[in-house]
């Protein structure tokens, strides 16, 4: 077994400090031979002390100017901008994704650096006309205090930038707590804050479990907010958790994205956006294209390209120039995308591409998947109505729009969907009609860009949208400010 040497630490208060709860080996998901890297794990008194860090540097912090703040994410932009290179490689060997998508990550977390150092030259409120003469009222937004930002492995980066530059830039203190099969990610982030010239506790990383760690970043009476990216089940806890103790959440959880391809569309380009969004990241993400609905007319020949472009991936560790898709992330996320494969077998559904491990070449160390695709998949079955989060896209038929946008609607999540056609007002249509935080049209259901607000609707999450304005405004509250300039002239009632 190959060995990583070092063993990376936790900061807190402005110091690497060795963890006091033993030691978390990270395994190469594509070989689990490889040792990655070695973290030592912080106790549960660790961290409260990072939170007892996180309290202590937030009164300093709150009163840094909010530009003087960007500035600081502006240095760790270029700080990471210098790093891209090694960033990306270890992002793609821990997360498991190809090289190219890691480097397309990295850019993508700057360009959240980017957006937020810029909003702290933009950190304003609102000024109202009063009632009475001489007097202004204006709102001023405030940070929340020390905050907790919890996140996942299967975007190691570029969640933790949008979640923590726009705490940071609104003048939050932050406990941040990375997923355990990704924290060389985590340590790459913290590093570029704290070569930035952050102070001392504004920013504290502890690596650990969700169970001990997690739990106690969640009820820690010192935590003002919460801000989480993972499951629904996880995202149900914390939900109770911060009803209980009044805390501010912001949850974004899972998702059952359906692709609609109409008759009349691009195929050439629906079946490129269908490949990318079921099997981009392994379909390790909350946006991934899970349904493909598509209109009888041409739903055989569409399902036979699908089918064709899977079988052409090439599927090997995601750090090799030549492969189109990376391993899932463990044993148990491999069983679970196994276990769904199964139950489509069972319902007696067409198999058109996959539907096995990979293990040819030394790929049985690792947790490889085949891209697969079922056709006829009924609506209301297990397969289409539950989160995979693993490369199985599930074809759906539909007789004309109309069905398409009732099945498309049919499900508790609500993030993205896409659509493709050549007709712009069924497009608009569908924008219109769909029941998803996003809309991609003639786009795959992938992605946003750092401006505009990035969430979901119905059981896709719990709280603000995040990214753009939105992102910004959960780490803060607002503030209303009733200015009388009469100088004691004043002589009309308050009511
Ligand atoms: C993307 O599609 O580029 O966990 C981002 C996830 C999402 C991020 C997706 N929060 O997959």
């Amino acid at each position: 077994m190959a060995t990583a040497t070092a063993v990376y630490k936790n900061f807190i208060n402005g110091k690497w400090v060795d963890g006091q709860a033993g030691e978390l080996q990270v395994l190469n998901p594509a070989n689990q031979d490889e040792v990655l890297s070695r973290f030592s794990m912080v106790s549960t008194e660790q961290t409260h002390e990072a939170l007892q860090a996180a309290q202590d540097a937030f009164q300093g912090w709150r009163r840094t100017s909010p530009p003087q703040r960007a500035r600081i994410v502006r240095k760790a932009l270029q700080l990471a901008e210098e790093r891209e290179d090694q960033i990306a490689r270890d992002m793609s060997l821990e997360a498991g994704k190809v090289l190219s998508d890691a480097r397309g990550e990295v850019i993508k977390g700057c360009n959240l650096l980017e957006f937020y150092s810029g909003e702290g030259l933009r950190l304003i409120g609102d000024a109202a006309p009063s009632e009475l003469g001489n007097n202004l009222l204006f709102t001023k937004r405030e940070p929340l205090g020390a905050v907790s930002i919890i996140t996942p492995w299967n975007f190691p980066w570029a969640i933790p930038c949008w979640k923590i530059a726009p705490a940071l830039v609104a003048g939050n203190s932050v406990v941040f707590k990375p997923a355990s099969f990704t924290p060389l990610s985590a340590y790459h982030l913290a590093k570029c804050f704290e070569d930035a010239g952050l102070p001392p506790g504004v920013l504290n990383l502890v690596v650990g479990s969700g169970r001990k760690v997690g739990n106690e970043l969640i009820h820690a009476d010192k935590v003002c907010g919460i801000s989480f990216t993972g499951s629904n089940e996880v995202g149900k806890q914390i939900e109770q958790a911060a009803m209980e103790t009044g805390k501010k959440l912001c949850c974004e959880l899972g998702g059952k994205n359906p692709c609609v391809v109409m008759a009349d569309a691009d195929l050439d380009s629906a079946l490129a956006g269908v490949l990318k969004g079921a099997f981009g990241a392994s379909g390790q993400r909350c946006t991934a294209t899970s349904r493909l609905i598509v209109e009888e007319s041409i739903a055989d020949e569409f399902a036979a390209r699908v089918a064709e472009g899977a079988n052409a991936l090439k599927v090997g560790p995601g750090i090799n120039d030549d492969v189109d898709m990376g391993p899932v992330i463990d044993q148990s996320q491999l069983d679970t995308v196994l276990g769904f494969i199964e139950s489509g077998n069972k319902d007696g559904f067409k198999l058109l591409a996959g539907g096995e491990r990979v293990t040819e070449n030394g790929m049985d160390k690792g947790f490889f998947v085949r891209p697969t695709v079922f056709d006829h998949v009924d609506q209301n079955s297990y397969l289409a109505q539950e989160e995979v989060f693993g490369p199985v896209l599930s074809i759906i038929r539909a007789k004309n729009y109309e069905e398409a946008i009732e099945m498309s609607n049919n499900t508790k999540y609500g993030l993205s969907s896409s659509i493709y056609t050549r007709d712009i007002n069924q497009a608009m249509k569908f924008s219109d009609d769909i029941e998803a935080g996003m809309v991609h049209i003639n786009s795959p259901t992938l992605g946003g860009e750092a401006q505009v607000p990035f969430g979901g609707i119905k059981a896709s999450g719990i709280g603000d949208r995040e990214m753009a304005k939105e992102g910004l405004h959960f780490f803060t509250e607002l503030k209303t400010v009733f200015l009388d300039y009469t100088g004691g002239a004043r002589k009309s009632n308050i009511y």
